[in-house]
């Protein structure tokens, strides 16, 4: 892989994670870039990541003031990323709930994508150490999401995402507004509504060991309500604005679409 990628893993106190997430992403093959985002963790996560910065030219820091959530951590993210010459931006949890090795099949799958969604459903479910409480609200979130905007996919909530950055570069990031797990519902429904490709790559999630939960029911009702917003913003369709030129896979639409549109 020639292309330089890079992922973007957004930090609130993951203290306990951050060195031994770095060792694993510097480990991978072709040569992957981190950028951390931290929001000035009071666990003193961002001082580690500055640590790692001064030792590997493949580590970077975006050091934010406050909390602000992960969506705004996300698009400080991208916009580093669009300044520089990346060609893939994947997204990650700094937690392990990824599990980084999985980073080159969405690498390799990005080639023929323009937005590659990791997903914890397709061909069964592959959650480890949720209760049942946690699990039914995920998938039901999906099942709401499907129905209301259309959009086909098995995961449509996922954090583990790799974009192209024509993707990235077709988005309007100032109008993105959410900032929960709605965030990945918007942006992925601002790809999808263009027409672009999106397809689907099989992954196991697997719940903190470390480090504490930072969802809140704030974060719920963000995304039950962002959906609505969605489906209004693309005129009540329940499908791409522009029909598939050619499909690849039952996930995959058609090309990437002219203009900042979303
Ligand atoms: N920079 C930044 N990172 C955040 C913020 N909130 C969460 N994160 C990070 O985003 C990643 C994913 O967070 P979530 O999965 O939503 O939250 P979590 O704390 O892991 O909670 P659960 O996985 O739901 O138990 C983790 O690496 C968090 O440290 C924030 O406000 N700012
Ligand atoms: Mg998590």
């Amino acid at each position: 892989m020639n292309e330089k990628a890079l992922v973007i893993v957004p930090t609130y106190n993951e203290r306990e994670n951050i060195n031994p997430l770095a060792d694993r992403i510097l480990a991978l093959p072709g040569s992957v870039e981190l950028l951390v985002v931290d929001d000035n963790s009071p666990d003193g996560t961002g001082k580690l990541a500055d640590e790692l910065v001064a030792k590997h030219p493949r580590i970077h820091v975006l050091h934010r003031k406050e909390k602000n959530g992960l969506g705004r951590a996300y698009l400080a993210g991208f916009q580093w990323a669009l300044e520089r010459d990346y060609e893939y931006i994947l997204e990650m949890d700094g937690d392990f709930s990824h599990n980084p090795d999985d980073i080159s099949r969405f690498l390799d799958a990005a080639k023929d994508a323009d937005l590659v969604l990791g997903s914890r459903y397709c061909n069964g479910i592959r959650v480890i150490n949720w209760p049942l409480n946690r699990l039914v609200l995920s998938m039901g979130a999906g099942v709401y999401v499907r129905t209301i905007t259309g959009m086909p996919f098995s995961d449509p909530t996922g954090g583990f995402k790799c974009f192209h950055r024509r993707a990235l570069e077709s988005l309007n990031l100032d109008a993105v507004h959410s900032n929960g797990y709605s965030f990945q519902i918007e942006l992925s429904h601002k790809v999808w509504r263009q027409g672009m490709r999106i397809s689907e790559v099989p992954i196991i999630f697997t719940d903190r060991f470390l480090g504490s939960s930072k969802m809140s029911g704030g974060i719920v009702w963000e995304a039950l309500l962002v959906v609505w917003r969605l489906w209004f913003q693309h005129g009540l369709r329940r499908w791409p604005k522009k029909m598939p030129a050619e499909k690849t896979d039952k996930s995959v639409t058609s090309k990437p679409a002219e203009k900042k549109n979303a």
